[in-house]
């Protein structure tokens, strides 16, 4: 059967059983991760996942243009020598299509799928401290015990709601970059209007210009985009980083993302004179990826670095986009560059230079509603027959809320974190047992390769358990000193940096009454996986262990 083939079938119907000694919520690639680690240590693994298949991320964001920032090379699972020989990506950086058949392919080589019960929408999770159990409810009413609940729900998987005045009463489709229908979008010939300028817009907007009829975009602020210059990857180039995966790992893990970037340094922008300067971001703009942002060390962290780079995107900008009034509104302004997470596009700027392609700032002609026949703004009004929401996620803490996990006491995780997601290593939360989250807030994720930072933590989560195992331990809790102390730290790295400048998702901004923080751990992966295997080597230090087993009590 063909990745292809094996995508279009639906997923066995697994039968929840009453107990596990793990509950996986998530079946994206932590979630598949998560399975074959547990099995691996002889633990009894269920898994469910609100999809109908495997995927996560690359399941729901099927939107057109969509695809990898982290080249395919470095986002890819590493736990398995015998996949990394049997897989080759076709891109630099892979289309969303791809990576799906990867993860689809992965599930049956693994035969993950057997204990996942999918279209299983989460409703409770909630401990009983008597019996050291925690009990998982699906919407559907069906129900599973398990004494380790570990989340793989993704940093950025519940999509705002559209709440614009109106959208109800619209005659034509609209849908969300975040849950593009399984069964595709026809936009051909069409009046389209796409709202938001975030990653997923700047990947949708060059393919869906190709063939819209018109396609009107709605920026409310403008964003900094560098080219990705993807293209085929040659079979050779995959073989050479394969070759010898251990030690390429080993270099990555030594990085603060997760990937290296050829004009990385650790030389300040003042340690270069002018021309030097402008020579090495024309080399960094050329090379494309991040390296505009990490060609001087201090491009996020001092304000003179990182004008030098934002006035440098700036003059692209001007370079690229024919219309002087169109590439001045393109211009970002009012936040530092690289704050706002810094966007890979393929023919991003150059796509309003189509004659099909009109941008509206919304700040000098604000949306007022949504009409029967498209969108209405204080100037005009917009004909739609299709509106594409790209307007972002309630990120890092919105999958995890809406699990509805209660802790000790009954005290709810939304409660706990109405003040601020505040979790040891971004790992577990104080009063909230054997509960383990994967990518959680003030871990590096999203600042990473997603799967690196994720082997990672199910890795250091199967080993706690294990360990805990060995010595007829049960119970694992997260102290709260040492989540306060984590917290502090977490706080004064980012405050060390711009990003808390920018009015972005990183730092909760995007969702109004959120708590503002920087919500992921800026201090780099290398320096946080180093702290996460002091504290399993320092007997898990911060954390609380015990048993529930009486007799071992007494
Ligand atoms: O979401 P976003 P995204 N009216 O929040 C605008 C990852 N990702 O889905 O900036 C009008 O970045 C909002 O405006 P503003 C990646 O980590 C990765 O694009 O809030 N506009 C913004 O322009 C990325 O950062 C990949 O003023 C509204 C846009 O909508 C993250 O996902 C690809 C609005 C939202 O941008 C999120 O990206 C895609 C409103 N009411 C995504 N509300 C790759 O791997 C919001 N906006 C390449």
């Amino acid at each position: 059967m063909t990745a292809a083939r094996q995508l279009q079938r639906s997923a066995p119907a697994s039968a929840v059983p009453p107990h596990a000694d793990v509950v996986v919520i998530g079946a994206g690639f932590g979630g598949l991760y998560a399975h074959y680690r547990f099995r691996q240590l002889g633990m009894s693994v269920f898994g469910f996942e609100q999809g109908t298949d495997v995927g996560g991320t690359w399941y729901w964001n099927r939107y057109p243009g969509a695809r990898c920032d982290v080249e395919s090379v470095d986002y890819t699972y590493s736990f398995s020598r015998e996949l990394l020989d049997e897989w080759q990506w076709s891109e630099r950086f892979s289309t969303q299509g791809e990576i799906l058949e990867y993860a689809s392919y992965v599930a049956d080589r693994f035969d993950l799928r057997r204990d996942i019960k999918f279209e299983s929408k989460i409703v409770s999770a909630i401990y009983d401290v008597a019996a050291n159990l925690w009990t998982v409810r699906t919407e559907k009413g069906e129900s599973i015990t398990c004494r380790y609940l570990v989340t793989t729900v993704g940093c950025l998987s519940v999509p705002k709601d559209p709440d614009f005045e109106g959208l109800e009463s619209f005659k034509g489709q609209w849908v969300q970059t975040g849950a593009w229908p399984k069964e595709g979008v026809d936009w051909a010939g069409k009046n389209v209007l796409v709202i938001g300028t975030g990653s997923s817009a700047i990947q949708s907007i060059p393919e869906v210009a190709k063939t819209a009829g018109h396609l009107t975009i709605f920026q409310r602020t403008a964003n900094y985009s560098v080219p990705a210059y993807n293209g085929p990857l040659p079979e050779h180039r995959q073989k050479e980083v394969f070759a010898d995966y251990p030690a390429y790992l080993a270099m990555l893990r030594k990085t603060r993302g997760g990937q290296t970037f050829e004009l990385q340094t650790d030389n300040f922008a003042a340690d270069f004179s002018l021309e030097e300067q402008r020579e090495r971001m024309e080399q960094a703009w050329q090379l494309g990826r991040w390296n505009l942002q990490s060609c001087f060390r201090d491009i996020t962290l001092n304000e003179d670095a990182n004008r030098l780079a934002g006035e440098f995107v700036h003059a692209k900008i001007r370079e690229t986009v024919k219309d002087p009034a169109t590439a001045e509104k393109l211009i970002p302004r009012g936040y530092p560059f690289g704050t706002k997470r810094l966007c890979l596009d393929t023919d991003y700027f150059e796509t309003f230079n189509r004659d099909n392609v009109d941008l509206v700032d919304i700040n000098e002609e604000p949306i007022l509603r949504i009409t029967e026949t498209g969108l209405q703004t204080s100037a005009k009004h917009y004909p739609a027959d299709l509106i594409i929401f790209a307007i972002g996620f309630d990120a890092m803490t919105g999958p995890l809320v809406n699990l509805g996990i209660k802790g000790r006491g009954g005290h709810s995780l939304k409660d706990a974190w109405a003040d601020g997601a505040e979790s040891y290593l971004g790992l577990a939360v104080p009063g909230f047992p054997n509960l383990f989250t994967v990518n959680g807030p003030s871990s590096p994720s999203v600042l990473t390769n997603m799967i690196l930072s994720l082997e990672q933590h199910v890795d250091w989560i199967a080993d706690c358990i294990a360990a805990l195992r060995e010595r007829g331990l049960d119970i694992i809790e997260a102290r709260q000193d040492a989540t306060d102390e984590w917290a502090q730290h977490t706080e004064m790295v980012a405050n060390h940096t711009l990003f808390p400048k920018a009015n972005s998702w990183y730092m909760g901004a995007n969702v109004e009454g959120k708590p503002r923080m920087f919500l992921a751990y800026i201090g780099g992966f290398d320096n946080y996986a180093a702290r996460c295997d002091a504290v399993a080597a320092n007997d898990y230090e911060g954390f609380a262990l015990s048993t529930s087993k009486v007799e071992e009590r007494a």
